[in-house]
């Protein structure tokens, strides 16, 4: 092997590497089909349910969500405890690497109070899901009614 063959080995193995480490940290999980239930006219909340896929090699932790189009946002699970259901609120959500989290009726959720003007079915929602690294995730949620 002569020194520009050798030169050009390592650079190639220093820029992959490069470009690999990017990769990592420009990874972001994907929210796919956010929608969000609005219940019969009057009540002051709706959920919404969605997929968190993170299909990045590193853990990713929502400690947040907002909306613009609701006063108040927060991640929410329900359980039945002694043949109740009852919600609440998850501070943090770990989302493993290579897993998905689903928001779905039944489980988690998010609770949406107080939208900030009325919603028809087929308004678009923007939503944001807050890291613990800092990052935000955007996705965008339909509305459907009851
Ligand atoms: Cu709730």
């Amino acid at each position: 092997m002569d020194r520009l063959r050798v030169f050009r080995a390592v650079l190639a193995l220093a820029l992959g590497s490069a470009s690999l480490a990017a990769c990592a940290a420009d990874c972001l999980p994907r929210v796919r089909d956010g929608w969000v239930r609005v219940p019969p006219a009057g009540l002051p909340m709706a959920a919404g349910f969605a997929t968190f896929d993170n299909a990045c090699d590193s853990a990713a932790t929502i400690v947040s969500a907002s909306s613009p189009a609701f006063e108040e946002t927060t991640v929410h699970a329900t359980r039945i405890e002694g043949g109740i259901s009852r919600m609440r609120e998850v501070p943090e959500l770990r989302v493993a690497a290579g897993t998905v989290a689903e928001f779905a009726p039944g489980g988690l959720h998010l609770m949406l109070m107080r939208p900030t003007r009325p919603l028809e079915a087929g308004d678009k929602v923007p939503v944001e899901f807050r890291l613990a690294d800092g990052r935000v995730v955007r996705a965008e949620f339909i509305v459907r009614r009851m």
